[in-house]
Order: C-alpha cells, then sequence, then structure tokens
C-alpha cells in the first residue's frame, strides 16, 4: 500500500510539473553531473562513487595545482577525457531535446563539461564550465586547436606558454558571457528545472535564486534533496534518466488531447 501511495505521489508530481512547464514560454534547464550520471560519467560529491572521493580538486582542478604538477593534472584530464569518450546520452538528456516540442524556449545552462546535451541534440546550451574537449593557453587564453592527447605533459602555445583544457577550475572566474546568459535566461523563464546538482559550487548555483527572486518556479530533479528544494515548487525525487521522460510523456499526451 505505502509503494502504491509512493508511486501515486510520484505521479501528482510528475503532472504538476508538466502542467507547469506546458504554460511556461520560456524555461531554463540548469544541469549539473548527476544528470550524466546514467551514462556511467561519475559525479563529485557522491561520497562513494565520486570523483573527489578519489581524488583530490586541490591538485588537480585549480591554477596552482597545474603549475604545481602540470604533467599530472594533464595526464589526469586525458584520462577523463577516455572516460567520456565512449560516453552516450541517457533519457534524461534526450528527455530535455524533447521538452523543445512543448516549450518555445528552452535553455540549458550546464556546469558539465562532457558535452552530452549537445551530442543528445539540445539546440541552445550554454556550457558555464567550459569543455574538456577544447583548450587554451594558460598565460593568455589563446585558443589551441588540433591538440593531441595521450601526450606525456601539456604542450606550448606558439607565445610559450603551457596549453591547458579549457574548463574552469576552482578560484577562476566563469566565461562571462555565459554566466550573463545564464543569469539573464533564468531571470526571463516562467520555469527553471534543476536537474542533477548539488548547488553547492558558485556562482552556477546562484542562478536558481536569481529566477526565483523573479518569479520562476523551480523544479529540482534530484534522488537527494539539496539547498534548491528550499525553494522549489517541486521536488522530482528520483534519477533524472526517470523522471525527465516520465515529464515528457505527459506533456506528449496532454498535447495529443488537445
Ligand atoms: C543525480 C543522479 C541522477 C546523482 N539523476 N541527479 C566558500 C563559499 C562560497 C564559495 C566559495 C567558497 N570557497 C571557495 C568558493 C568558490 C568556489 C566554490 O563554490 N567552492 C565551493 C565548493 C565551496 N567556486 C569557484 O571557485 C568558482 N569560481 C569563482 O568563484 O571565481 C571567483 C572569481 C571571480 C573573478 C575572478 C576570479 C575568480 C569556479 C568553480 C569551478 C568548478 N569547477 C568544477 C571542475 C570543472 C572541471 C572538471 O570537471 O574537472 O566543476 S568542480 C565540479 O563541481 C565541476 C562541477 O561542474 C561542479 C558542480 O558539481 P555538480 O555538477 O553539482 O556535481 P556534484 O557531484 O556536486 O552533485 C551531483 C548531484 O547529482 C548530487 O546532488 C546527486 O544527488 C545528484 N545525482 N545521481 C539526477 N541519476
Amino acid at each position: 500500500m505505502k509503494h502504491q501511495d509512493d508511486l501515486e505521489g510520484i505521479q501528482l508530481t510528475v503532472d504538476a510539473a508538466a502542467k507547469a512547464l506546458s504554460e511556461a514560454k520560456r524555461v531554463t534547464v540548469l544541469t549539473g553531473a548527476g544528470v550524466s550520471k546514467e551514462s556511467g560519467i561519475p559525479t563529485f560529491r557522491d561520497a562513494q562513487t565520486g570523483i573527489w572521493a578519489e581524488f583530490n580538486p586541490e591538485e588537480l582542478a585549480t591554477p596552482e595545482g597545474f603549475l604545481a604538477n602540470p604533467p599530472l593534472v594533464w595526464k589526469w584530464y586525458d584520462f577523463r577525457r577516455k572516460l567520456l569518450g565512449d560516453a552516450k546520452p541517457n533519457p534524461g538528456h534526450y528527455a530535455l531535446v524533447e521538452l523543445e516540442k512543448y516549450v518555445p524556449k528552452v535553455t540549458i545552462v550546464t556546469q558539465n563539461i562532457d558535452g552530452l546535451h549537445q551530442k543528445a541534440g539540445s539546440s541552445d546550451v550554454v556550457e558555464l564550465h567550459g569543455s574538456i574537449t577544447r583548450f587554451h593557453c594558460f598565460d593568455n587564453q589563446h585558443e589551441a586547436k588540433d591538440v593531441p592527447y595521450e601526450l606525456e605533459e601539456p604542450p606550448s602555445c606558439h607565445c610559450g606558454s603551457m596549453i591547458r583544457p579549457a574548463v574552469v577550475w576552482f578560484g577562476e572566474a566563469l566565461p562571462s558571457k555565459a554566466f550573463t546568459r545564464g543569469v539573464t535566461e533564468c531571470e526571463f523563464s516562467q520555469v527553471i528545472l534543476v536537474v542533477g546538482t548539488s548547488a553547492l559550487v558558485q556562482p552556477a548555483a546562484s542562478l536558481p535564486m536569481a529566477g526565483y527572486n523573479r518569479g520562476a518556479k523551480i523544479i529540482d530533479v534530484n534522488p537527494e534533496t539539496n539547498p534548491v528544494t528550499q525553494i522549489s515548487f517541486l521536488s522530482l525525487m528520483g534519477p533524472s534518466g526517470e523522471m525527465l521522460p516520465k515529464v515528457v510523456a505527459v506533456l506528449a499526451k496532454r498535447k495529443g488531447q488537445s
């Protein structure tokens, strides 16, 4: 009976989420590592399986760590790139692509560097923390193209500076265009879906609040509670690869009936 009640509770929340989305003209989806977990990519902060459970962020994800040991950081990103190489978008990514059929404007604002939203086919993706497959030099941000993988140490730019992955490390500013775009989209959206993020890393974690302060309804999609849950209109408590397709299925049904 309890199980039946839980299932009915989830369905009511899914229906309410679909209704809010169907009434929205503009939706922003803020995503984090959790949306890619069902593609086999580890999150950062899961106690047992997260990247930071095994590796030290200060050594590997700060400019100081890179300067202290460039080959270590270079090889670690090579290892992560291989991990991502064969990863495919999962039903959560695809459901966000489908959402574009039911909402006039959908923008994905992602903290992920894995490119899976683009691979799935989302048409408007803003990358807050860069991309693991792009590169620039450390000192002058000169873009570097055709960088060979599997080198023992970072190659050099024409200016002499070391090439590094174009991701945002702790203590570094986010790309200003991407961050400004993220804020604007949240401020002008009627609904913000917050999917698979612990909402602990700033300034990305402040984006849902920017929308909430302007009246956006926040829908949190995560098996765990997080700081965003407190300001959420609805919480879909489960894996995004299961929850998002359920929501889109209801949207499809509603459209079929109208
Ligand atoms: C599922 C699921 C399923 C599981 N379905 N969900 C003290 C207070 C406030 C701020 C700071 C502070 N001390 C330092 C700071 C600043 C710092 C910060 O916020 N630190 C906090 C940790 C405290 N921020 C910065 O340094 C940022 N820059 C900055 O502030 O610059 C200031 C500046 C201005 C001007 C000039 C110069 C400087 C930069 C942050 C960069 C973050 N970079 C990383 C690494 C990227 C490269 C790489 O991958 O190697 O970005 S860290 C890592 O965390 C990565 C992620 O994008 C980011 C966020 O993590 P995310 O996505 O939320 O993942 P998890 O693992 O935390 O959560 C996963 C979630 O999924 C969980 O909730 C699960 O429950 C859920 N989940 N399975 C759905 N199936």
